[in-house]
């Protein structure tokens, strides 16, 4: 999460911020250099009085102010394509949430491992369940930070390939979550998707990132990546309480 002063990234929890974070780093460098070397030559000239009027052409310097560019530019292209790579598109993903902004609050739609079939008459099998998240009021006690705490966390399970359904019902928002480099828009009438596969458990905050309305900094995310047998059971449980909750009080354990 982020922290008083903090400057760098949030720690990151998954494979491809890590990358991301390690591509920022190859990049900064480089451009240091360029910046320091540009700098000084241009400070240099201006400071520096004597010329050589005979000078048209040098084609040793030429080729040299030609080729390091060049080189620099294949240098940070690798990097930067593998990154570009490995953050898109997993082929087979093992999960796909489904997360759906509105003003000014989340809903989730989580999947569940296997169909539970409640031997309630009329309410057949269940493949996935849905809930809201809103913003939970500041207090000391509640342990979670101010402006960032959720009355329902998202859970991820960790080490698991997950595909992430990004949209809106109403107006633009912006599903963000640094410390696993996501970010994407939530359109309404049409679905972004993103990738991740969180690499320790633990929970993480973001916060929408679209200036979506007079509550917008109202709307945080928060996740918590969990063990799968964690994921699996929280998700059966969740689902029962909503049961009994909907049936008035029955006891719909399995
Ligand atoms: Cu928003």
């Amino acid at each position: 999460m982020p922290s008083w002063l903090g400057l760098n990234f949030q720690d990151s929890c998954s494979f491809s911020s890590g990358e991301l974070f390690f591509l920022h780093d190859h990049v900064m460098v480089i451009m240091f250099m360029v910046v320091i070397l540009i700098t000084y030559i241009m400070f240099y000239l201006l400071v520096n009085l004597k010329f050589y009027k005979f000078l048209s052409e040098g084609t040793l310097i030429e080729t040299i102010w030609s080729m390091v560019p060049a080189f620099l530019l294949v240098i940070l292209v690798f990097p930067s394509m593998s990154t570009l790579y490995i953050m898109e598109d997993y082929k087979f993903p093992s999960l796909t949430f489904k997360v759906v902004a509105h003003q000014w609050y989340w809903s989730y739609v989580v999947p569940l491992f296997k169909s539970l079939n409640f031997s309630l008459k009329g309410l057949g099998d269940f493949s996935f369940y849905e809930y809201d998240s809103m913003m939970e009021e500041f207090s000391d006690s509640e342990g979670f930070p101010r402006l960032l705490g959720c009355s329902s966390d998202f859970f991820m399970p960790v080490g698991v390939s997950s595909r992430l359904l990004i949209t809106s019902t109403d107006v633009i928002h912006s599903f963000s979550l640094p410390s696993m480099s996501l970010k994407v828009d939530a359109l309404p009438g049409r679905i972004n998707q993103l990738f991740v596969n969180p690499s320790r458990v633990g929970l993480f905050f973001g916060q929408c990132s679209e200036i979506c309305g007079s509550n917008h900094s109202f709307m945080p995310i928060s996740v918590v990546v969990c063990s799968l047998s964690d994921f699996d059971s929280l998700g059966k449980s969740y689902l029962m309480d909503l049961m009994e909750d909907s049936l008035g009080g029955v006891d719909c354990s399995l």
